[in-house]
């Protein structure tokens, strides 16, 4: 890209700088707390615009928005009245791309080429996904016999749950929130969303869209703040809401189930992982070094679904971590607009602290430093940000903190195995269980190994490759249940049984 090029569109990034509002009953309000943060772009550390903290007097306002409009206009709605409007907000947020694009990506720092062909689109297929999924759905029906011989019979009915709390992270913000905003809209239901304070843009973009499409007022609501003794969990402690879902870390779902428990509401948690990669020396090298890179690099690190251990199997090792390392150090870290930028910074720079906090630990336990373990140097004009070099280690213990614990930055372990059983017993050694992949030529083994892995997504030669009907969650201490598809409709509906004497 030329200078001058480069310029311009930096100039149309600059020109999405904006403050974020709460999005409440339709119309947008910066509140009554007259408490206001400053977002930050973690490109340069310069400010995005102010975005205002919701107090609970703002979550109060959004659930009785939400409470109304449930038997309001969308309420009465039929399914295809409800699921064509839907289908409105999913194009006009392709009609809007750039503007979509340009807020998550001075939010986030991501390159632009990750957001234009990820988080923009499958925003707008949630919406549209989940409105197709709900016109084909059935429910049972029983005819059972009586003693008087007439019988009865049961059906179901599928309600909206109520009003929905969203609360989302800052990773894929509107891939994430939409993911469960699309199918609780689908099913009938109102939301509030709480939308990570790191990623504010997006979801206040959103209430745009939602006005422009017709979806009627209180349906979506957006309350901006911090999470605990915030707008956060003011939310999730309100008693108008009737579920709660949200994707976060595993330590943040802990408190959310507490403050789910009162009420008794229904909660689903996307939590955090520690996925492991293993690749067998039967596999076809060149797609698992290109897989593993992508699950350990994009987005900077900063999937949930990422790789963190990799294990290879003794043949192949040195040849993997020689490949690997030369993939690392090819990544070209820059501004987003740039279509060579390959790896923008991380989320933020209190973000690259913890980072780093594992990268020094790394070191300090005599790991051996492959690639990258610290803060690049940056042009002047990006020096502010949270830039940090991708990392690979090698030589840690099974115990290293490194090796257990959550780090979400661009970096890996890899260790070597010998054997099948080993590999296996290594992959499930941690208390996560959310993804697993497994490289492999010989089909018998990928069915085999597959099926061991205590996780809740496992891909065989591939990485974040899902039909979006299908069931997405963690195991163990990375979730609890199921969304996607038809499972996230069990989440968002209620089901009441009718048993009608004949
Ligand atoms: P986080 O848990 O710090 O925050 C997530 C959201 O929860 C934010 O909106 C935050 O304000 C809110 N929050 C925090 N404390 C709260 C409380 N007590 N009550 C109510 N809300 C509260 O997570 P993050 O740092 O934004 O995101 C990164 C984490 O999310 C990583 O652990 C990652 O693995 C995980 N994640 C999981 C998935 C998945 O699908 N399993 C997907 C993406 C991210
Ligand atoms: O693709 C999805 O639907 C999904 N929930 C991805 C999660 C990515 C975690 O960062």
């Amino acid at each position: 890209m030329t200078v001058q090029a480069l310029k311009k569109a930096s100039a149309s990034f600059d020109s999405a700088r904006r403050d974020a509002a709460h999005f409440i009953d339709g119309a947008f309000t910066s509140g009554s707390t007259g408490k206001f943060w400053e977002n930050r772009t973690p490109l340069d550390n310069s400010v995005i615009g102010r975005v205002p903290e919701g107090g609970k007097a703002e979550i109060d306002a959004a659930c009785r928005a939400a409470k109304a409009a449930l038997h309001g206009p969308w309420g009465k709605m039929t399914v295809v009245e409800r699921t064509d409007i839907l289908a409105k907000v999913a194009d006009l947020i392709i009609a809007r791309l750039e503007d979509f694009l340009a807020a998550e990506c001075l939010d986030t720092g991501k390159p632009s080429s990750l957001a234009r062909h990820l988080d923009i689109p499958r925003g707008a297929a949630n919406f549209k996904m989940f409105a197709d999924t709900v016109k084909n759905v059935s429910t049972e029906t029983f005819v059972m016999p009586t003693p008087d011989g007439a019988g009865a019979i049961n059906y179901g009915l599928r309600k909206p749950k109520g009003v929905i709390a969203v609360i989302s992270p800052w990773n894929l913000p509107l891939l994430l929130m939409t993911w469960k905003v699309g199918p609780a809209l689908a099913c009938g239901n109102t939301v509030v969303v709480k939308p990570s304070e790191e990623t504010p843009l997006t979801a206040t973009l959103l209430g745009e869209v939602m006005n422009e499409a017709g979806v009627p007022k209180g349906v979506y609501n957006v309350v901006h703040g911090l999470g605990p003794n915030s707008a956060g969990e003011f939310l999730t402690q309100h008693p108008l809401v009737n579920g709660i879902t949200f994707t976060g870390e595993t330590r943040t779902g802990e408190a959310i189930m507490r403050q789910a428990a009162l009420g008794i509401r229904q909660v689903s948690c996307e939590l955090g992982g520690k996925n492991p990669a293993l690749v067998f020396a039967d596999a076809d090298l060149d797609k698992a070094i290109e897989g593993v890179m992508r699950s350990c690099f994009a987005n900077c690190g900063q999937v949930c679904l990422g790789t963190e251990r990799v294990y290879v199997q003794r043949p192949i090792f040195d040849a993997f971590v020689a490949r690997l390392k030369a993939g690392a150090e090819s990544l070209k870290l820059g501004r987003p607009e740039d279509p060579s930028t390959t790896l923008g910074p991380l989320v933020s720079k209190e973000h690259r602290e913890k980072v780093l906090s594992y990268y020094k630990k790394a070191a300090a336990e005599g790991a051996t430093i492959v690639t990258g373990g610290g803060v690049p140097e940056m042009p002047a004009e990006l020096a502010d940000g949270a830039w940090i070099e991708p990392t690979i280690w090698t030589g840690l213990p099974d115990t290293s903190p490194i090796v257990n614990e959550e780090i979400f930055g661009p970096c890996c372990h890899i260790r070597p195995f010998d054997d099948e059983d080993e590999a296996v017993a290594l992959a499930n050694s941690t208390p996560y269980g959310l993804a697993a992949s497994v490289w492999t030529e010989n089909l018998a083994r990928a069915h085999r190994v597959a099926a061991q892995m205590d996780v809740g997504i496992c891909w065989v030669n591939s990485w974040f490759l899902r039909d979006l009907r299908t069931a997405f969650g963690g195991a163990k201490q990375s979730g609890i249940g199921r969304e996607g598809g038809l499972h996230s409709l069990e989440f968002y509906t209620e089901l009441t049984n009718v048993c009608v004497k004949l």
